[in-house]
Order: C-alpha cells, then sequence, then structure tokens
C-alpha cells in the first residue's frame, strides 16, 4: 500500500502546476478565462482547502494551513501580475493603432499658396507707378452710365458706346447702372475729389459681354492712369508710357503708339509692346484727357491739361510670363499655376 503525498507537498504541486498555467496566459482574455480554475471555487488550490478538515493531527493541520496560505497568495499575485502585464501590453498597442500623426505635415514639408499671376502683376505695376511717382485710387464695379460713358463724353445715344458690350444691373431707371465696361470713370471721380495736380493710377475688375478667347476674358483687369498739371504734352504721355514698358517688361522691350480713336482723348492712340518673338500686341489706349472730360471732372481745361491711358493686366500678366492661352490663367488648374512663383 503507498503511503498518501504529503498535504505540503500536494500544496507545492498545485502551485507549481497554477504558475505554469499563468506564464502561458498571453491576453486579458485569456486570464480572465482561467481564473476561476485557478483561483475560483472549484480550483485545486480551494479543493485542498475543503480536504484539510480530514488532517486529524493539529500541528500538521496548522503547518497545512499555512502553507495553504501562502500558496494561495503566490497564486493570486502571479495572476494579478499577469493581469496588468497584458492589460498594460494592449493598452499600448490600442494606443500605437489609434495614435494621429499632428507632425505629418511639418514632416512632408509644408504647401504655401501664392498671388494669382494677375494680382502679381498688378502690384508689379503699382510698384512700378509709384516708383514714377504715381499715387493708387479706387473706384467702384458697379457703376453709373453718368461715370462709365456720360462723363467721359459719351452722351446716351453716342455710337462709340456701342465700343464696348455692355452688361446692365437691375435698376428703378433701366439702363442707369452698369457693371463698368473699363476703368476710365475713376478718372473723373478723382478729378471730382483730388485737387490737381494728378499723378494717379486706378487698378481693377471690367467687365464686359465679350466672348472667351486667347486674349479675351468677359470679366477682365484694367489699369487706369491720369496725369493732371501744367503744360502737359503728348511727348509727356509717350516717355512715361516707354519709361513704364521697360520697367515692367524690361529693357529689351519696346512700345509703340498707333492713332486711334476714344471719344474721351483727343487725340487718342492704342499702345503696343514688342514680344520677343518681334510681333506687337495691343496692351492698351491712352491720349490726351479731352476738355469735355476736364470739365465733368471740375477742372478749368484753360488751365489744366493731361493725359490718360487704361491698360489690360491680365494681357500683361499673360506676356510676362508667356502665358498662351489668357483662359488658362482662370482654371484654377494648380500645376499650371504653381510653375509662376512670386
Ligand atoms: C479702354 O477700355 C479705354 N478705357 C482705355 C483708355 C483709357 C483709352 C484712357 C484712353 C484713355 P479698350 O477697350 O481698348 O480701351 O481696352 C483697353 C485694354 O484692355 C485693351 O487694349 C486690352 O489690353 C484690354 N482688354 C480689352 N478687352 C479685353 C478682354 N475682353 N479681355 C482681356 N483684356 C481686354
Amino acid at each position: 500500500m503507498t503511503s498518501p503525498v504529503p498535504f505540503v507537498e500536494q500544496i507545492a504541486a498545485v502551485v507549481d502546476a497554477s504558475l505554469k498555467t499563468i506564464a502561458g496566459l498571453t491576453s486579458s482574455e485569456e486570464v480572465a478565462q482561467a481564473t476561476p480554475a485557478l483561483v475560483g471555487k472549484k480550483s485545486a488550490l480551494s479543493q485542498l482547502k475543503s480536504s484539510m478538515g480530514s488532517i486529524t493531527d493539529s500541528e500538521e493541520r496548522k503547518s497545512a494551513g499555512q502553507a495553504l496560505h501562502a500558496a494561495q497568495t503566490s497564486v493570486d499575485a502571479a495572476l494579478g501580475a499577469k493581469k496588468s502585464d497584458c492589460e498594460a501590453t494592449e493598452m499600448a498597442a490600442q494606443l500605437l493603432r489609434e495614435q494621429i500623426d499632428i507632425t505629418e505635415h511639418l514632416v512632408s514639408g509644408t504647401s504655401r499658396g501664392r498671388l494669382h499671376l494677375v494680382t502679381q502683376a498688378t502690384q508689379r505695376l503699382e510698384d512700378v507707378f509709384i516708383g514714377l511717382g504715381f499715387q493708387v485710387a479706387e473706384g467702384p464695379e458697379v457703376e453709373s452710365d453718368f461715370y462709365n460713358f456720360e462723363a467721359l463724353n459719351m452722351p446716351k445715344s453716342h455710337p462709340a458706346r456701342s465700343m464696348w458690350d455692355t452688361l446692365f444691373v437691375e435698376s428703378e431707371e433701366p439702363g442707369s447702372v452698369v457693371l463698368r465696361t473699363h476703368t476710365s470713370p475713376v478718372q473723373i471721380r478723382v478729378m471730382q475729389n483730388w485737387p490737381p495736380p494728378i499723378y494717379a493710377i486706378m487698378p481693377g475688375r471690367v467687365f464686359r459681354r465679350d466672348t472667351p478667347d486667347a486674349t479675351h476674358m468677359p470679366v477682365f483687369h484694367q489699369i487706369e492712369g491720369l496725369v493732371i498739371d501744367r503744360n502737359i504734352t503728348f511727348k509727356d504721355l509717350a516717355g512715361t508710357i516707354e519709361a513704364f514698358t521697360k520697367a515692367f517688361f524690361g529693357d529689351d522691350f519696346t512700345s509703340r503708339l498707333r492713332p486711334s480713336y476714344f471719344p474721351f482723348t483727343e487725340p487718342s492712340a492704342e499702345f503696343d509692346i514688342r514680344r520677343a518673338n518681334g510681333s506687337w500686341i495691343e496692351l492698351g489706349g491712352c491720349g490726351m484727357v479731352h476738355p469735355d472730360v476736364l470739365r465733368a471732372g471740375g477742372l478749368d481745361p484753360e488751365e489744366w491739361s493731361g493725359f490718360a491711358f487704361g491698360f489690360g493686366i491680365d494681357r500683361m500678366a499673360k506676356e510676362r510670363h508667356n502665358v498662351e492661352d489668357i483662359r488658362e490663367m482662370y482654371t484654377n488648374d494648380l500645376r499650371f499655376l504653381r510653375q509662376f512663383s512670386s
């Protein structure tokens, strides 16, 4: 007959097996599943505890009780440590999965916007003219018939009004409010508000019922120039335009004036510049301010004389950057716009 395994040894064997099981657990889910079998009411340790009553020797029962208590403590501690370990690992993995990399943009380089070609050209034009002693003025885009036509020597039925395909704004008196067809109305507003001598430029957006093509847009930009002083002559006008051409486009460029007609200037001319390939492109109109226009601006033509010009800014930007088609500047294709730094 084999003698029964001593109680203390049974406890040691259960602790051994429990610690091995605990060591093999790899997740908090596995820990939760294994817990009842390791320390629950039906666990091997609990069964040993209930069988303690069969130990008759009081000394032996006492030391068995102590051993059982120590066993229970070590299994509880190992299970608790395993649980914390698994939870920490799982939390770290979850954080890694859910992290948002807020440094992403800095690492890959920031993408900065830049000014549109026409805005760049406008600012450059302003710089050039300010360098020539001009001041900048602005006027409204929605304009009255008076400023857009009448004060510019084009009374109601004047045939020259048809030079511009006008967009009208609905108003109480039909035809009296327009989207300005050019920046020339700002000439009148400046004359009415600034005491002469006047050296002003007036950039802005203008509107025409023009069909878009390589050199035309229905909404485009002009820069108006106005000089009012004593004894201003056509020579001053030609000299200013040539100085501007070289300052804006470079010394290789030249300008020419061709006789033309505008009701608000007399004599009038069209202003062209010569491109690198030798061909000419029309950039604007100009001339000596008509006496009726000086009067509409509140100035005495006997005392004051002056010249005015109006250039297309979009066409200048197009020429300066060798853009084939003016419409390309308005397609908002970033691949196109990014080619031109400011
Ligand atoms: C005028 O608008 C006159 N106000 C210019 C002027 C001012 C003359 C002062 C005399 C004294 P014109 O219609 O030609 O002129 O237009 C001037 C320039 O605007 C043109 O030479 C061209 O460069 C530009 N332009 C005209 N129409 C368009 C368009 N649809 N799209 C883009 N640019 C245009």
